[in-house]
């Protein structure tokens, strides 16, 4: 005999989960009364958002699936950000929350919230469990989806009174899909459409998503992207998947993408996307998009073709199976000599312009720690200005080392995420860069990270601002900057220090001289190397921008650049 409490644990370790993170309350006490003992280790952070995107962390740095749990009601509610986050930027997550009991269902009682209902459509599956006895067969067939395919979120809701009960319980099982539809499989003939439509290009470019990444399939597309050796780049989930060094490289591309990159896309007649959704980020005004170019788009869920426009040839399946048939095929075809494009789109007058304006010693600032970092550390960014400068002068080719919330944009995912990753690789450096307002959305995890004693570095770029809507309100709203300014700011290093936290701040003079003094680079080694958590406050002018900038309508040639 087994309580439905201990059923989901067995269950939980049958699918290898070793670590979960969560927060307790009523309707789910009896689970957590079965934690000890049971092989999971249970993270308590300080608020459900923060355990949610602990678990996003954990799940988007090793690719397995991260898991939440919550109590009924506030506690649900409290994860709903997170749902919705792992859904846009497609991460593997199972939240399990606790349910009132089932006699109570649908009576306003105590704590009881329609979580299936509030999630339903934000989730990629979810169940509210109806009896004892299904327990081992949802939980199969939760981690099943969230895995699956393009990975999302589960909501897996369980009234009380199913975690008290006891059954006979003969053991996990394992949940089988159906097999793959038909229209699933990647197109065996697409290789030759593919080819044919290069043979007629002129200007063809590749465009490299999250897709690359979540298929594992990194080492293929990189052999792929040399032999086509067209201009190549990246969305903000793909940063790292394609060696930054190389040539035909124009790093990231959308509404704070290079210029080489947004001038390639705008040019292009011919873009071949590698797991990417074209969000309106990456394309600009969409009518505008791409205007001469036919797409070719590898993609794993049919639900995202033809979002900006019809593609001419969709290849549907996982990058892993088609990226090396289309290698196979591909070393047998000749292309045309694509050199006179390569050079005009990877030449130096489509090079970046050295950052000058205010935002020069945030950058140089982000220069400095990223190029101090040892090879793969995880840089995990929140949402804001500061994330895009650090998007942009992330250089590394570490694929899943750049990690922040792109689909959503959830200011608050940063502090907590690094919890969840810090934990996943406990010999990593997690630098987590943070704005002074996301820093505040969840601050309380500074708790957790003194509790876990995590080595985690985050630095908060000091705006004093809501920096990206203002820049949006200078540039777009005639600077009235109403409700952005937050220059009552607490002293971030004092509040770090009331966490048994140390911190200490660092001004824009310390990074106007190149290279930076000899006592400021120590301190940033210092800072990165030190096993302790630790917290730099950077002193970030109130109104430097992030450019170039492709206003919110725009086509993406419409680039605006640095003031003088
Ligand atoms: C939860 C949430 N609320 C509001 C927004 C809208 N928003 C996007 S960026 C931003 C400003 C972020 O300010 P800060 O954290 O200081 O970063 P900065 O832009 O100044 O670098 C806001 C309010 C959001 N993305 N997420
Ligand atoms: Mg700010």
């Amino acid at each position: 005999m087994r309580k439905g409490s201990q059923i989901v644990l067995e269950c939980l370790r049958a699918e290898g989960v070793d670590l979960v993170f969560g927060y307790p309350g009523g309707a789910i006490m009896p689970l957590y009364d079965a934690l000890a003992g049971s092989g999971v280790r249970h993270i308590l952070t300080r608020h459900e958002q923060g355990a949610v995107f602990a678990a996003e962390g954990y799940a988007r740095v090793t690719g397995k699936v991260g898991v939440a749990m919550a109590t009924s009601g506030p506690g649900a509610t409290n994860l709903v950000t997170g749902i919705a986050d792992a859904k846009m930027d497609s991460v593997p997550l199972v939240c399990l929350t606790g349910q009132v009991r089932s006699a109570l269902i649908g009576s306003d009682a105590f704590q009881e919230t329609d979580v299936f209902g509030l999630t339903l459509s934000m989730t990629k599956w979810s169940r509210l469990v109806k009896s004892i006895q299904e327990i081992p067969e949802v939980i199969a067939e939760g981690f099943h989806w969230a895995q699956s395919g393009r990975p999302g979120p589960v909501v897996i809701d369980i009234p009380t009174d199913m975690l008290k009960a006891s059954i006979e319980f003969s053991g996990p099982v394992t949940f089988r899909a159906h097999a793959r539809p038909a229209d699933a499989k990647a197109e065996p003939a697409f290789t030759d459409t593919v080819i044919a439509l290069l043979q007629q290009a002129k200007k063809p470019v590749v465009l490299v998503g999250a897709g690359a990444k979540l298929s594992g399939a990194i080492p293929e597309l990189r052999q792929l992207l040399d032999q086509l050796n067209l201009p190549t780049f990246a969305t903000v989930h793909g940063l790292g998947a394609v060696e930054p060094e190389l040539p035909y490289y124009l790093g990231m591309v959308g509404m704070h993408g290079t210029r080489a990159a947004n001038m390639a896309l705008h040019e292009t007649d011919l873009l071949l996307v590698f797991g990417a959704r074209l969000d309106d980020r990456v394309t600009g005004d969409p009518s505008r998009f791409a205007p001469d170019a036919k797409i070719v788009h590898f993609e794993i869920d049919p639900g995202q073709l033809d979002r900006v426009r019809p593609c001419q040839l969709p290849v549907i399946g996982d990058l892993a199976e088609t990226v090396p048939a289309f290698q196979t095929e591909l070393r047998r075809a000749s292309l045309p000599d694509f050199s006179g494009w390569r050079a005009a789109a990877c030449g130096p007058e489509r090079a970046e312009l050295d950052p000058r304006g205010l935002a020069q010693p945030t950058i140089r600032l982000l220069d400095e720690l990223f190029s101090r970092l040892p090879e793969n550390s995880v840089i995990v960014a929140d949402v804001g200005q500061h994330q895009m400068w650090a998007a942009q002068r992330y250089h590394s080719s570490s694929p899943r080392g750049f990690i922040t919330s792109g689909g959503l944009g959830a200011m608050g995912f940063a502090l907590p995420a690094a919890i969840g990753i810090q934990l996943a690789k406990p010999e990593t450096t997690v630098l987590c860069v943070s704005g002074d307002g996301g820093i505040q959305m969840n601050i309380q995890e500074l708790a957790t990270i003194r509790r876990l004693g995590l080595p985690i570095k985050t630095v908060i770029i000091d705006n004093k601002y809501l920096g990206m809507v203002r820049q949006w309100q200078q540039l777009f709203y005639k600077r009235n900057y109403a409700e952005t300014d937050l220059s009552d700011n607490p002293d971030f290093v004092e509040i770090a220090k009331a966490y048994r936290i140390p911190g200490f701040r660092l001004n824009e003079d310390a990074m106007r001289e190149y290279p930076v003094a000899r006592e400021t680079g120590d301190q940033l080694d210092r800072f990165l190397t030190s096993t302790e958590p630790e917290l730099l406050v950077f002193d970030c002018h109130p109104e430097a921008n992030v450019y170039p900038m492709v206003p919110a309508g725009a086509a993406l040639s419409e680039m605006l650049f640095e003031e003088e």
